[in-house]
């Protein structure tokens, strides 16, 4: 009888927040979809997700004589028992279902779901840096985390509150949807 018992299985949840963004083929709903997209991962539930807000576009060449869409972008808190590789493979197949496409680096996007941040983990291997190289440079990420986060303490740069300035806050609108 011994030998069936099966031992206990102890899930860890690590805490992660996911920036999202699109400008293609109606953003609002894509950053809504991907939130429950998050929400139907395995081992994961999302804790916070942040207002929508529309943001201008940074470092996003211009590839035609069409303007660059402004972006909807948010940022969901999730609890995870998924590694952060596990979680970023999550991520892509997300963006993949989606119909995300990558002609060129910043290109126009359906739906782009960056990993900011995994516990307070600190790496940068090929595959995955963390906490995201760019978050704590870009309006569109630290306006969202911090409406959720406020006291967030981003690993290498400190607290959030410090690393917003008006520069970073120019051309963000907090949507009341
Ligand atoms: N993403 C980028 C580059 N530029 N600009 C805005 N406003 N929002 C984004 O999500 C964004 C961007 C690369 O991922
Ligand atoms: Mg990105
Ligand atoms: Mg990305």
């Amino acid at each position: 009888m011994l030998a069936t018992l099966q031992t206990r299985k102890i899930v860890v949840m690590k805490q992660a927040f996911i920036a999202l963004g699109s400008n293609l083929e109606d953003p609002v709903l894509q950053v809504k979809k991907a939130f429950a997209a998050l929400a139907q991962l395995p081992k994961t539930c999302v804790l916070k997700k942040s207002s929508l807000y529309q943001t201008a576009p940074i470092d996003c060449p211009q590839a035609t004589e069409q303007a660059v869409p402004d972006f909807i972008n948010a940022v969901a808190e999730i609890e995870t028992a998924l590694s952060p590789e596990a979680l970023l493979e999550a991520l892509h197949t997300i963006e993949n279902a989606a119909g995300r496409e990558r002609p060129y680096i910043n290109a126009p996007r359906v739906l782009d779901c960056d990993l900011l941040l995994y516990e307070n983990v600190v790496q940068n291997t090929r595959k995955l840096k963390l906490p995201h190289p760019r978050m704590h440079t870009r309006g569109f990420v630290l306006l969202p985390l911090f409406e959720i986060a406020p006291q967030l303490n981003v690993p290498n740069h400190g607290k959030i509150a410090t690393l917003i300035t008006p520069e970073l806050s120019l051309g963000i609108q907090k949507l009341d949807i």
